[in-house]
Formats: structure tokens, C-alpha cells, sequence
């Protein structure tokens, strides 16, 4: 049976990019009838320093952007990681199936370690591997990711197929990366070959969700682009990433596609452009904003939604944990 899961961290507040690559899309899938479980990756943030205060008053503003964009948590599962305990236990089993030789191409690791490798933590490099667990511990078969995040679900096959063949089994699914739509990856809005993300030290980078409209029109209105008009085809964007991603913004928003976009903006310069997108932005994202206001007055109810899904959760992971375990040959005696 299909079943699809998919996280996010609580590192940061979330972006548009969260929202456009990962929210808008879980939301439409769990209307799509299939089990969906959706989980904030608490244990995945603190891969890199996080203050624990903040860390738990994230994760509950995380909780919240999920349920305003559309997650209703009595029809997905929506739990914080840490809560069940069954992703860090399948995550050290995996940690001993995955290759370093594997681990070592992965570009999300390089890109944050940077020059310094030797001083990020031991758990930023194993992020994958943990990532592999979330997703196995439910059986997934569908996972629904931006595309900076499909090398770690190729490598959660990579771990499944080692796993099944290592014990001689045909336990552990092989998810599929479900990456579809007009923003899949969405860039910076100060450099169109950077994604958009909720660590960049610059804020005028990135939209957050929790951002009012006079700031959402004004980053939009800053943000870096060249002087040419728009073309009147897609070929035309080829080499002018700025350019590109707030057309692909500008569709993923709208549900038009990017070539309908560059149709109806055909020769209009971007002191019209501009204005158009923050407009939609501003329609689009301000519901949002005002819902997670609403629901953030309430935080105790925010945990309790979280510790019911939690629940939930550990009743699919824990039998298939426990089926691990046997495989593995761990003695089990109580
Ligand atoms: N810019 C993006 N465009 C499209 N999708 C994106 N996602 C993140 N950024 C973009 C998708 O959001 C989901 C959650 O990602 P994450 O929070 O687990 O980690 P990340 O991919 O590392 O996101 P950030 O915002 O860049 O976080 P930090 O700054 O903490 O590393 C994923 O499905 C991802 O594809």
C-alpha cells in the first residue's frame, strides 16, 4: 500500500521555498487518499547549534506553517522526530549498512561543511543515513522532496537494497522521490544560483512565512535581477537565474505553468513584473501568516496535536523496528 512520508527541520522559520517545494504539495497530497505521515526533524536540526529554547518554540512555529498550508492532522500524521524514539534506534542500524564511501558524495553535507569539514559534527554526516531511517521505519514507498533533497532518497534506496541484501531479505520498500511542479527548487533572491534557505545569514534572501506584506512586497521589490524585459519563451531565461526563479515563483504560486508566465509577462520589464509577483505572493502567502498567528497564540495546544501524532506514528514504526531488530539479530526478552 502506498504510504508517503516527508519532513522538514525545525532550524529556522520556514521559507517560501519550504512552502513551495515541500507544504503546498504535502497538503495536496493528503487529499489525495494515501497514508500521509509528515514529521518536523528535531533531531536533524540539531546536526548543526541550535538553542534549545528556540529550537522548541521553532518547532512549534514549524507545527503551525504546516497545519495554516494546509495539513489537517486528522487526516496526516504530524509529529516532531524526537518523540518517537524507533527513528534513532533504525538510525544507528543504518549508520552500520551505509558506506562512508556512499556518505562521502553526498552534496548537501560538502555544501554545509564547507572548507571546515573537520569541525561540523559527526551527525551532519550522518544526516543521511537518520533521513533513511525516518523513511523506512513507515515502509514509505513515495517521498515528497524539493529537489536538493533527491540524492538522499536515491541513497535511502541504496541502504534498503544493501539492507535486504546483506540479511537475505525483502524487508525495507524502496521509496520513490516524488519531485514535481514549477518550484522545485527555489533559488535566493540576492543570488539565483543559490537555493533559497531558512540558514542563510541574510534575510532579505528569503521569504518566511511569517513575514507581513509590507516586507514580503519589499524583498520581492529588492530582489537581485538583470535589466533586460522578460522574453517572450522559457529559452530566453537560460542564463539569467534571477530572472528565472521568480518566474518559476511566480507559477508555482499561481498554478500556471512558467511558460504561461513568460507568455503573459512577454517585453515587460521587471518594474512591472515585480509588482505583479508581490502582489500574488502577498494574496497567496498572507492567509498563511495570519493562521499561523492563530494557531501559535495556543502552544499547548500545538504539543498536544504533536504528541497525539506521535502516538500514532510509533504504532507503524515500532512493529517495524521491532521486525529489524529480529532480523538483525538483536535478543529481544521483553
Ligand atoms: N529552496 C527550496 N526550494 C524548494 N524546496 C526546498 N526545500 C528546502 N528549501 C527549498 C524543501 O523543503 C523540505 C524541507 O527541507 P529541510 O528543512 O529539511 O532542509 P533543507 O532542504 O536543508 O532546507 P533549508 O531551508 O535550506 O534548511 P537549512 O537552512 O536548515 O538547511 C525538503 O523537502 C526540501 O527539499
Amino acid at each position: 500500500t502506498p504510504r508517503i512520508f516527508s519532513g522538514i527541520q525545525p532550524s529556522g522559520g520556514l521559507t517560501l521555498g519550504n512552502y513551495l517545494g515541500a507544504l503546498k504539495r504535502f497538503a495536496e497530497k493528503q487529499d489525495e487518499g494515501i497514508q500521509t505521515i509528515y514529521c518536523l526533524v528535531d533531531l536533524h536540526a540539531i546536526t548543526v547549534w541550535q538553542d534549545p529554547e528556540r529550537l522548541r518554540q521553532q518547532t512549534r512555529e514549524a507545527a503551525a506553517g504546516f497545519m495554516a498550508s494546509g495539513i489537517d492532522p486528522a487526516r496526516s500524521i504530524l509529529f516532531n522526530q524526537s518523540q518517537v524514539s524507533a527513528h534513532a534506534e533504525l538510525g544507528w542500524i543504518l549508520n552500520c549498512v551505509a558506506r562512508l564511501g556512499w556518505m562521502n558524495r553526498m552534496t548537501q553535507f560538502k555544501d554545509k561543511a564547507g572548507k571546515n569539514a573537520e569541525h561540523v559534527s559527526l551527525g551532519l554526516y550522518a544526516y543521511p543515513s537518520l533521513m533513511a531511517a525516518d523513511i523506512l521505519v513507515y515502509h514509505a514507498t513515495h517521498v515528497p522532496v524539493g529537489d536538493d533533497q533527491k540524492q538522499h532518497v536515491e541513497l535511502t534506496r541504496d541502504i534498503a537494497a544493501k539492507f535486504n541484501h546483506d540479511y537475505g531479505v525483502d524487508f525495507f520498500p524502496a521509496p520513490e522521490p516524488v519531485i514535481e511542479g514549477a518550484a522545485t527548487r527555489v533559488m535566493s533572491l540576492r543570488d539565483g544560483t543559490k537555493k533559497m534557505s531558512k540558514s542563510d545569514p541574510s534575510d532579505a534572501s528569503r521569504i518566511n512565512l511569517t513575514d507581513d506584506a509590507d516586507t514580503i512586497a519589499q524583498k520581492i521589490r529588492k530582489a537581485r535581477t538583470d535589466a533586460e524585459p522578460l522574453p517572450d519563451t522559457l529559452e530566453g531565461l537560460k542564463d539569467r537565474p534571477e530572472a528565472r526563479n521568480l518566474v518559476n515563483i511566480y507559477a508555482a504560486l499561481s498554478g500556471m505553468t512558467a511558460e504561461a508566465v513568460v507568455t503573459e509577462f512577454a517585453g515587460q520589464g521587471f518594474g512591472t513584473f515585480k509588482p505583479a509577483l508581490a502582489d500574488l505572493a502577498v494574496a497567496k502567502l498572507s492567509p498563511i501568516s495570519l493562521e499561523m498567528t492563530r494557531l501559535m497564540a495556543d502552544p499547548a495546544e500545538i504539543d498536544r496535536i504533536l504528541g497525539e501524532g506521535a502516538d500514532r506514528a510509533e504504532a507503524i514504526a515500532r512493529p517495524i523496528l521491532d521486525r529489524t531488530l529480529d532480523i538483525v539479530g538483536m535478543v529481544r526478552s521483553r
